[in-house]
């Protein structure tokens, strides 16, 4: 009755943003990521018969406020084995201190895995992505390594994710930590305001399928430009949508786009590198994971060495 996870965050190249279905979060179109080998958390669940409510400890801490979440969690786990037994869930998130990247996605992937082997349930991957959805919509692609597609699907059993490529290849990011405050407004809030406001919501939408399409074909080839340019314009229409709600969405600071001005330098230089932002100001930089060193180089001119982290593409959720 007790199991230990670990799940690695991922940043998608195709951003999810809005929701057709808010209680089953089932968006409105479908995504991709890469999987990072760099943050990931990592989950125990014990079920146990001598206790009455559940507990949550995040990184070694008594956390009430997200237990809450985590027990509703819990009950789909419950309810599919009709058990009311409580469990103590321990987690630790294994993000640099303050990165500002505490993950849902890695969060919820971690805990529907230790949750899966503990209760006994043991669904298989792609059930337990879809599981993972419930908790957070991005952590139905952390159930996978590599390269995944979330494909968005129309039902609670049809908006699963699946890996399309195992990126073991030159391939890997250089995230810079712009700003480690909490988010001004969180993403489930921002995403709705956005589906309900933004005039420009309709074409993202369209376009993002879109892109899709357009990038698959990009990985299919190992073409990092190609992949590069889709993904960075996939994030700007995102971003452009939310500047267009009312009221405005704006994640941007300062230093973002002092990354940005030097991502488009270093490819004015020759390096393929291109940018991407979700729901708060740090940026996200593809590359080649041979030219990350080089492009941590060029940022430690305007960088603390602590804020840019290399990271190659990471694995699927794993029981430890
Ligand atoms: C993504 N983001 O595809 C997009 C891009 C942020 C920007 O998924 O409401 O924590 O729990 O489903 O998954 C972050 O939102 O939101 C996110 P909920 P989630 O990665």
């Amino acid at each position: 009755m007790k199991a230990k996870a670990r799940a690695h965050a991922n940043i998608a190249l195709i951003k999810y943003w809005g929701k057709e279905d808010e209680e089953l979060s089932i968006p409105n179109n479908s995504s991709l990521s890469l999987t990072l080998e760099a943050f990931y958390t990592e989950t125990e669940v014990e079920f146990s018969e001598l206790i009455s409510e559940d507990e949550f400890y995040l990184d070694n801490r008594k956390d009430d406020i997200t237990l809450l979440k985590v027990s509703k969690f819990l009950d789909l786990f419950r309810d599919r084995l009709n058990i009311k037994t409580r469990a103590i869930v321990k987690s630790i998130n294994y993000v640099p201190t303050a990165a500002g990247l505490a993950s849902s996605a890695s969060a919820f992937a971690a805990l529907a895995a230790a949750a899966n082997k503990a209760s006994g349930l043991n669904l298989n991957d792609k059930a337990l992505s879809t599981f993972a959805r419930k908790g957070s919509g991005s952590a139905t692609r952390s159930i996978y390594g590599g390269i995944v597609e979330w494909q968005k699907g129309d039902s609670d059993q049809t908006s699963y994710a699946i890996e399309i490529d195992d990126a073991n290849w030159d391939i890997g990011m250089v995230v810079v930590l712009v700003n480690s405050n909490e988010k001004k407004i969180s993403s489930t809030k921002a995403m709705k305001q956005t589906v309900l406001t933004s005039p420009y919501y309709p074409s993202w939408v369209k376009d993002s399928e879109k892109d899709l399409i357009d990038i698959k074909a990009a990985i299919k080839d190992r073409d990092i430009r190609k992949i590069g340019e889709i993904s960075e314009r996939n994030a700007l229409k995102m971003h452009a949508t939310m500047l267009a709600a009312k009221p405005p969405i704006m994640y941007f600071e300062p230093n973002s786009i002092l990354v940005i001005q030097i991502v488009q330098q270093l490819r004015e230089k020759g390096i393929a590198a291109y940018f991407t932002m979700d729901a708060g100001p740090n940026v996200k930089i593809l590359c080649k994971l041979s030219d990350a060193n080089t492009i941590k180089e060029d940022l430690l001119k305007s960088f603390d060495k602590k804020d840019i982290i290399v990271t190659k593409v990471g694995p699927k959720v794993q029981i430890i």
